[in-house]
């Protein structure tokens, strides 16, 4: 047993982070905010090659723990942006930010902040009796956590809209025909098949993958002709790094490659 509200388990190459207090859905507080920080910084400097996210319990993630906030009286303005300005923001900078490759594993629910969190992964993989929740609009609240930026780019207008302003669950399989993730497994295949995913991913050309994530995010805001410019450029660097020639040696050889992540 442990009160440590995120679990941090290393593999080989790999770390699996759990958020853990399964008896509020893994709701964010200040103190799973600060150890889900660490684990994710720890990972990443500690040298993981990929990084799989999920929850304990039956929930992944019920967004911002409701119980936290003391509510204002008549008269306070209370500074809700200081919490996205000091916790949300910088979570999901983090993911986005970092070269390294995230698996999240929905294992339940992903409300609110929860669904931002999931979909700030490069990769969401979803229990089939998962559902997605944009719970903001019930409390008066506007998406956050990357939200509204990245639910849009991915299911497109109407159905973020829909979404957000309806807070209406969106079943796993739905999530995935909308391609607001990758895929929905079987509730029992999840955790082996997400683990296998991060694994593979972690005896990956590190780099490369990296710098696909770079190109895009880029993709994102470039015209064509920068991105064509941008995709020489990380081209540039991929063809020099140790797996590049592994990989095509490899090739030649006709033997698997063994990528160091150099
Ligand atoms: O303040 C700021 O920083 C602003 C930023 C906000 C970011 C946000 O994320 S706002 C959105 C916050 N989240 C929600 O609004 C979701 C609230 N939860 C729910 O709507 C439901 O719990 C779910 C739909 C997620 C799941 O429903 P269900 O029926 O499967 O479970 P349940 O019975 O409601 O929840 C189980 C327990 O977890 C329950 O506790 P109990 O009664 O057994 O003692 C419930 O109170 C607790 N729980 C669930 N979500 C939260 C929570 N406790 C605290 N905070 C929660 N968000």
């Amino acid at each position: 047993m442990t009160d440590k509200t995120v679990l941090s388990e290393q593999h080989d190459g790999w770390w699996e982070i759990t958020l853990n207090r399964p008896d509020r859905l893994n709701a964010f507080t200040g103190e799973l905010h600060a150890e889900l920080r660490a684990a994710l910084e720890g990972a990443i400097g500690q040298g993981a090659r990929a990084i799989l996210v999920t929850g304990a319990g039956r929930g992944f993630c019920a967004g911002q723990d409701l119980t936290e906030r003391k509510l204002p009286e008549a008269g306070e303005k209370p500074d809700l942006r200081h919490f996205l300005h000091t916790r949300y923001n910088p979570l999901i900078r983090l993911m986005r930010e970092t070269r390294i490759p995230i698996v999240a594993a929905v294992n339940g629910v992903a409300a609110g902040a929860g669904m931002g969190f999931a979909l700030a992964a490069d990769i969401v993989l979803a229990a089939r009796s998962a559902t997605f929740i944009q719970s903001f609009s019930k409390l008066g609240l506007v998406p956050d956590a990357g939200s509204t930026w990245i639910v849009p780019r991915l299911v497109g207008p109407a159905r973020a809209r829909a979404m957000a302003l309806t807070a209406e669950p969106v079943s796993a399989e739905k999530a995935e025909a909308w391609g607001l993730i990758w895929k929905a497994l079987d509730d029992d295949k999840l955790m082996d098949e997400a683990r296998a995913l991060t694994a593979k991913l972690a005896s990956m050309p590190t780099v490369g993958l990296g710098l696909i994530k770079q190109a895009l995010d880029a993709s994102e805001h470039n015209e064509l002709n920068r991105q064509l410019d941008l995709e020489r450029d990380l081209q540039y660097q991929c063809g020099h790094t140790a797996d590049y020639v592994e990989g095509v040696t490899a090739f030649r050889e006709k033997r698997d490659p063994k990528f160091r992540g150099e």
